[in-house]
C-alpha cells in the first residue's frame, strides 16, 4: 500500500521532515504557497501595487520565486543577467526565457560581455571570479531597478542559502556581513539602493525542487563551473547532515540569528556613502567598485527602450 497524503486519499508525493508529514502534489503546493505568503507578510516584503523586478538566472530558485509571485497576482517583470560564462550562461538564458513565457511575465536581458566587453571569468585580475561576479550582478540588478523605477527587487535565495551564509560568516567571524544579512534590505540613499526581498527565505532547497517538479517548472540543473569547490557547498552539506539528524535545524538556526542580529549591528561601522564620480550611485570611495573594476568612464544606462 502506498503511503497516503495527510489530507486526502492520494498517494504521497513528498515526505516533509519538519513538520513531519506526507503530502500529495496538490497539498504540498498549497502548503508551500502558504508558507511563502506568510514569509512575505511577516517581513512586510511587498505591497499589492509594488512594481517588482525578479532576478531570474534560469535556475530553480528564481524561477519558483517569479512563478509564485505571479500566481499571487503581483505586478512583476523579470531581469536575466547573462554572465557570459560559456554554455552555462547560454543555457541559463534559454531557461529564463522559457520560464517567463510560461507565466507571461516580461523579461529583460542584460548581457555582461556585450555591455562590458568581457564575460565573467574572462577578466585578467587578482580578484576571485565569484567576488567580481557577485559585485557585477548586484550592481546591475540594483541600477536596472533604479533606472526603470521599480519599487523592489526580489531574488531567489532560499533557507539553505541563508543558513549556509550565516554559518560560513560565523565560522569566520565576519560580523560586518552578519549585520547586513536578512530577508529584507530596505531602500536607502534616496532610493538609489532599491529595496531587496527574499520571498523563499523560509523554504528549503528540497522544497523548492519539489515545488518546481509538482508545477512543471523547468530549470537549469548545471552548476556554474566557477562554483566548484566553493565552501558554501561544504557548509550546506554539513547543515543537511544536521537537518537529517535533527529536523528543524536550519529554520531554527536562521530564526535564532534574526533574534540576535542586533548584536552584530551594534558592531557595524557604517561606511559613509557618497556618489560615485562616474555613475552617481552610492559608493564608499570616489569611484564605486563596479565602475572601478570595469574601468568605466561614463555610467551605464539601463533604461528600457520603448
Ligand atoms: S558567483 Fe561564482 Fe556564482 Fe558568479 S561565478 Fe558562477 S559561482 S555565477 S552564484
Ligand atoms: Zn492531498
Ligand atoms: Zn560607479
Amino acid at each position: 500500500m502506498p503511503i497516503k497524503c495527510k489530507f486526502c486519499d492520494k498517494p504521497a508525493f513528498i515526505k516533509l521532515h519538519y513538520p513531519k508529514m506526507y503530502l500529495c502534489e496538490e497539498h504540498f503546493t498549497e502548503y508551500f504557497e502558504r508558507k511563502v505568503k506568510r514569509t512575505i507578510e511577516r517581513y512586510k516584503m511587498l505591497k499589492p501595487d509594488d512594481r517588482i523586478l525578479v532576478v531570474v538566472s534560469g535556475g530553480k530558485d528564481s524561477a519558483v520565486t517569479a512563478y509564485v509571485l505571479k500566481k499571487f497576482g503581483y505586478n512583476i517583470e523579470c531581469l536575466h543577467i547573462n554572465l557570459g560564462i560559456g554554455e552555462y550562461s547560454e543555457k541559463g538564458e534559454r531557461y529564463a526565457k522559457k520560464q517567463c513565457e510560461m507565466i507571461g511575465a516580461p523579461l529583460h536581458i542584460v548581457r555582461v560581455r556585450e555591455l562590458l566587453g568581457a564575460g565573467i571569468g574572462e577578466v585578467r585580475t587578482r580578484r576571485p571570479t565569484c567576488s567580481y561576479c557577485g559585485l557585477t550582478k548586484r550592481y546591475i540588478f540594483n541600477k536596472f531597478a533604479y533606472d526603470n523605477g521599480f519599487d523592489v527587487v526580489a531574488t531567489g535565495h532560499n533557507l539553505d542559502d541563508e543558513a549556509s551564509f550565516i554559518f560560513n560568516n560565523i565560522m569566520n567571524w565576519n560580523t560586518q556581513y552578519l549585520a547586513k544579512q536578512g530577508p529584507v534590505t530596505p531602500s536607502a540613499f534616496n532610493g538609489k539602493l532599491v529595496k531587496k526581498v527574499k520571498p523563499l527565505y523560509e523554504v528549503t532547497e528540497r522544497e523548492v525542487v519539489a515545488y518546481a517538479l509538482a508545477n512543471g517548472i523547468e530549470y537549469e540543473i548545471d552548476e556554474c563551473p566557477h562554483a566548484r569547490g566553493a565552501t558554501t557547498l561544504e557548509w550546506k552539506a554539513i547543515l543537511n547532515e544536521m537537518e537529517e539528524k535533527r529536523p528543524g535545524t536550519k529554520i531554527n538556526f536562521v530564526k535564532g540569528y534574526l533574534r540576535k542580529k542586533h548584536l552584530f549591528e551594534a558592531e557595524l561601522e557604517e561606511a559613509e556613502l557618497r556618489e560615485c564620480k562616474v555613475c552617481g550611485m552610492p559608493s564608499s570611495g570616489e569611484v564605486c567598485s563596479f565602475c572601478r573594476f570595469w574601468g568605466l568612464e561614463k555610467p551605464v544606462d539601463f533604461r528600457i527602450k520603448p
